[in-house]
């Protein structure tokens, strides 16, 4: 049976946190992250929580904060205001005249995932389906100043036992790296991502990784290059996973079809919420193809989502879900997301199942709008 559910109002929170280690990409270089923090509220009170994790610039993706913050506030929350649904999944159907704009989708998808768990007094991973108590979390490394660096960043990472380090490669900064890292930790469990910054003409140059068993090179080339990818793995033994490439379960088909990809990365931001991230997984465990959750450096709020996702029994390899102080130095959420040796417990009580703190988030905000009975 379905109890109808009504938004009845709507708050954005942008809220800037500085970041414990500068993170570099091929694209870019952060000291800070802003993000948007949802904030779903229905006639009964409750509270559900989402995040909307675009960075700031439209360097992995199309969207920026500000354009998230346009879409959110003039379409996505006005088309959910006091109308009726049942499943979370049902919010899609509301905005299903906008087109992409997967982050600021994903924002509001969760929060309503957080308060429909709420209501049926669930934890969120249970409201998904989830039945895992842990998940196993690996770490991402930038691409640092000097291979010298870069070998203390794995160290730190290692002692604080990370069963996982993928490396952020680019021209000039993969076979190197690569080696460097792979003779100093022999068994390490090891994999490089490239954001899409190579082209059809650097294959022979990525073929060197294959000498290093690394567990997978995630999305190689850029986002539609999906042939590109699939004439890699024809001629590699080691697994292409895609990550920007895959927005939507049929660029998932897409992929399958062409046999573009052997591991997926399933990032709740970049599919547009929970809801399709666990359409994703439901194909790709028929497909036989394993999964893991990538992350944007999420705050507590996105990173408690993730860690509820991963719960899901197809996430098998380690996921971007460490410990908040890998990055923040005070999180968003109380208790923070705490590792031990690697392992994330997935919380027991409803909803995200951890605090939110309306102090830090009302401290740091740089930004603030509310949607609702109030404002009209
Ligand atoms: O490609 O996975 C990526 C961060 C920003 C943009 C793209 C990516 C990343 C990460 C973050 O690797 C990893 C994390 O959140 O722990
Ligand atoms: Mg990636």
């Amino acid at each position: 049976m379905s109890t109808d559910l009504k938004i009845v109002a709507a708050r954005l929170h942008r809220v800037r946190m500085p970041l414990v280690h500068e993170f570099q990409t091929s694209s870019h270089r952060k000291a800070y992250l802003d993000h948007i923090l949802v904030e779903l509220e229905d006639a009964s009170g409750a509270v559900g929580w989402g995040e909307i994790a675009s960075s700031s610039d439209p360097y992995y993706a199309p969207e920026t904060v500000e354009s998230c913050w346009h879409i959110a506030s003039t379409y996505l929350l006005p088309a959910v205001l006091d109308r009726p649904w049942s499943r979370p999944g049902d919010l899609a159907g509301l905005w299903s005249k906008v087109r992409g704009n997967q982050f600021a989708k994903a924002g509001v998808d969760t929060a309503a995932w957080v308060l429909w768990a709420e209501t049926r007094q669930l934890p969120l991973a249970t409201a998904l389906g989830g039945s895992r108590t842990e998940v196993v979390a690996g770490v991402s490394l930038g691409i640092e100043p000097t291979i010298d660096e870069l070998l203390t960043q794995v160290q730190q990472q290692v002692d604080a036992g990370y069963p996982r380090v993928k490396l952020k490669i680019a021209p000039g900064w993969d076979v190197e790296p690569v080696r460097a890292v792979r003779t100093a930790y022999p068994e390490l469990d090891l994999h490089v991502d490239a954001n899409g910054i190579y082209g059809a003409d650097d294959i022979q140059q990525l073929r060197k990784l294959d000498e290093h068993r690394l567990t997978m090179i995630e999305q190689p080339f850029a986002p539609r290059d999906l042939l590109t990818h699939a004439e890699l793995q024809r001629t590699i033994s080691t697994p292409v996973c895609l990550d920007e490439s895959v927005e939507t379960v049929d660029d998932l088909e897409t992929a399958l079809a062409l046999g573009a990809l052997q591991v997926l990365n399933i990032k709740v931001s970049r599919m547009g919420g929970l809801t399709p991230a666990r359409e994703a997984h439901d194909r790709a465990r028929d497909a036989g193809l394993p999964v893991w959750c990538g992350g944007m450096h999420e705050f507590g709020v996105g990173r408690l989502a993730n860690v509820a996702l991963s719960a899901l029994p197809g996430f098998t390899l380690p996921s971007d879900v460490s410990a908040s102080e890998k990055y923040y130095a005070r999180d968003v959420v109380v208790p923070a997301v705490t590792a031990v040796r690697g392992v994330v417990q997935v919380p027991e009580a409803t909803g995200l199942g951890q605090a939110v703190d309306r102090e830090l988030i009302a401290a740091n905000t740089v930004a603030e709008l509310s949607l609702g009975p109030e404002q009209e």
